[in-house]
């Protein structure tokens, strides 16, 4: 029968059996991304970029969902998605069943983590969306979501914190293309008193214009111009806040959209069990920011393992970086013998001590490096000593027998442009 078909081909992921239904969508390629967790590894730069937004918002706790799986209830019905929204279709989420799927936002995770009781938190997690594959799209992206909530009570030092906050603010180099906090067709919430939703949207506005300065404020200290950085706030629709923005940055000649954010819906905290909380949210793409920050061209790059990419990320840096070739390394071996020099500084006194053929030689690694560096620029990656051996031959000079270095050193090349993969460095 149908069903007996269905529970044979259910999927076991994470531990858990998903039954098959008319829904069932994702395929094994996607779900083979689940334990990557590039946020969470070391030196990626994904997870440098969420360090330095971490230890930004100081004072915030860092949440990692336990799984890239939700029901769908958690990613679209509790934020108050209608049924008809073009996210919730087939062509837009994977699916496993018609009620679990992976999450296309870090937002799946607002209700719990409000319930939780949690006021000041950043959620960092992979995302997944069915799109077009080009070098800034992919099905598998990170975000991280942020809040802070209040009580009515603590609102009432709202006021005075915005007004600290914007005095920091006034002394960074941002221009910041701004728009009214509500207007008609981004209203506030008939619920809330318009003054306390405003000081909450201007927190909201500090805190992010102060996060993008603190990033992207670093990249405009290294370059060479002196414009100073264009960020724009526009007005936005989510389901689950009000009033709404996202976030544009200036770069490379276009407007960049980096985070959506907004008051968020009251009916959410209620759903979440803390009615007598309000707050803000946002969510933002880490992949985004990244390619901008570390000068990454295409968004494929992140799922990397290729040492080439991966060993260029230092965790606490923002580095810039360097293409590689398309093509996998090659090695090229390399073994020469060099005739015994005693070094011209070691002077005479080494000559009685070790009966005049133990004396250092005369040739030094860099001189290599030099010749290799002459022949073949910046396509060798590293030259490395594999083995040294001293030992005794016979000479053909006079027949006296002498200490030769035989030198074997490896040298790894790698090439940077498909004009320079023709050229055989060293063979
Ligand atoms: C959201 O996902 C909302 N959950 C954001 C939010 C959170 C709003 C909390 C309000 C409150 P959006 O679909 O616009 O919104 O995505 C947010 C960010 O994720 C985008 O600004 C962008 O930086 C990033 N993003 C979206 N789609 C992609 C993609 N295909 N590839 C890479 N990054 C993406
Ligand atoms: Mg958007």
């Amino acid at each position: 029968s149908q069903s007996e078909v269905s529970t044979s081909l259910a999927p076991v992921i994470e531990g858990n059996a998903y039954k098959r239904d008319a829904w069932t969508n994702t395929p094994p390629s996607i779900l083979a991304k689940l334990p990557r967790k590039l946020h969470q590894q070391e030196h990626h730069p994904i997870s440098i970029l969420r360090n330095l937004i971490e230890s930004h918002f100081q004072e915030f706790e860092a949440i990692a969902p336990a799984s890239a799986i939700v029901t769908t209830h958690m990613n679209f019905d509790e934020l108050g998605f209608p049924a008809d929204h073009p996210g919730r279709s087939l062509t837009d989420s994977y699916y496993l069943n018609q009620t679990h799927m992976l999450r296309t936002h870090t937002s799946a995770h607002e209700v719990e983590t409000f319930r939780a009781g949690h006021d000041k938190w950043l959620l960092s997690a992979d995302v997944y969306r069915r799109d077009e594959i080009d070098a800034s799209h992919y099905p598998v992206f990170h975000q991280m979501e942020g809040a802070r909530v209040w009580t009515q009570d603590q609102l009432k030092d709202l006021q005075a914190l915005n007004a600290k906050m914007a005095e920091q603010l006034a002394a960074c180099p941002l221009v910041i293309e701004d728009i009214s906090i509500s207007s008609e067709s981004n209203p506030y919430q008939p619920q809330h008193d318009p003054e306390f939703a405003k000081e909450i949207a201007q927190n909201l506005k500090h805190s992010l214009n102060s996060m993008i300065f603190r990033l992207f404020g670093q990249l405009k200290a290294k370059s060479t111009e002196e414009e100073p950085l264009r960020v724009r706030w526009i007005e936005a629709f989510f389901p689950f806040t009000t009033p709404s923005y996202e976030v544009e940055v200036f770069w490379n000649g276009e407007w960049l959209e980096i985070l959506g954010c907004g008051v968020v819906m009251q009916k959410t905290l209620n759903n979440a069990g803390v009615p007598e909380k309000l707050g803000w949210a946002f969510g933002l793409g880490l992949e985004r920011i990244a390619m901008i920050l570390f000068s990454i061209p295409d968004i494929r790059l992140f799922w990397s393992e290729d040492a080439r990419f991966l060993r260029q990320f230092k965790e606490g840096q923002i580095t810039t970086f360097k293409p590689y070739s398309k093509y996998p390394p090659c090695y090229k071996d390399l073994s020469f013998w060099l005739p015994q020099e005693r070094n011209p500084k070691e002077g005479k006194g080494a000559k009685a001590a070790g009966g005049g053929m133990t004396g250092a030689l005369a040739f030094h690694e860099n001189d290599f490096c030099e010749i290799v560096r002459d022949v073949a620029g910046d396509l060798i990656e590293s030259v490395t000593l594999v083995n040294n051996l001293v030992h005794s031959v016979n000479c053909v000079n006079g027949g006296m027998t002498q200490n030769l270095l035989h030198s074997f050193r490896r040298l790894t090349t790698s090439q940077t442009k498909r004009q320079e993969d023709k050229v055989n460095v060293i063979d």
